[in-house]
């Protein structure tokens, strides 16, 4: 069984990170999810979300492309996630192309083209600009 690993926050879920995971699932047989925690978001990466973790946990798991979700809570742990995971692939949007190549000693890393025209802050922006 090939598995494959991707991380995100995953907020107002839309079809670019479908996109991503349906991708992603294809490179192998079972893919986990790292969600980025509310605390991480907050913490690390300054992204007040909309959904809570439960709650966006909860719609990836109701994914078919998706096997398991798991909790991205630093910056660090991707190491000790793909060996504990037993990780094949690990897969991101080319947003983060090169940031991640030290894992090249542990799997494969892939890094998809995003989907361009769509992102969480569009969506925010757009849904203003009607109201
Ligand atoms: N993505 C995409 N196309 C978009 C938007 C997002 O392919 N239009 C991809 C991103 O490249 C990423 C995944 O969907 O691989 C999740 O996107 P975010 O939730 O924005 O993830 P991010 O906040 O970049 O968190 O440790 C890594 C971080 O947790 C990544």
């Amino acid at each position: 069984m090939k598995r494959v690993i991707t991380y995100g926050t995953y907020d107002l879920l839309h079809y670019g990170h479908i996109n991503l995971l349906t991708r992603a699932k294809a490179l192998g047989d079972y893919l986990i999810v790292a969600l980025s925690t509310d605390e991480f978001n907050w913490g690390s990466k300054q992204k007040k979300c909309y959904f809570s973790y439960e709650k966006r946990k909860q719609m990836l798991e109701a994914l078919r492309a998706v096997d398991l979700v798991i909790p991205e809570e630093n910056w660090e742990q991707k190491i000790t996630d793909v060996q504990l995971y037993q990780a094949d692939v690990f897969v991101m949007g080319d947003d983060w192309k090169g940031k991640f190549d030290f894992l090249k000693d542990y799997c494969e890393v892939v890094y998809l083209p995003r989907t361009p025209e769509i992102s969480t802050t569009a969506i925010k922006n757009d849904l203003n600009k009607k109201a």
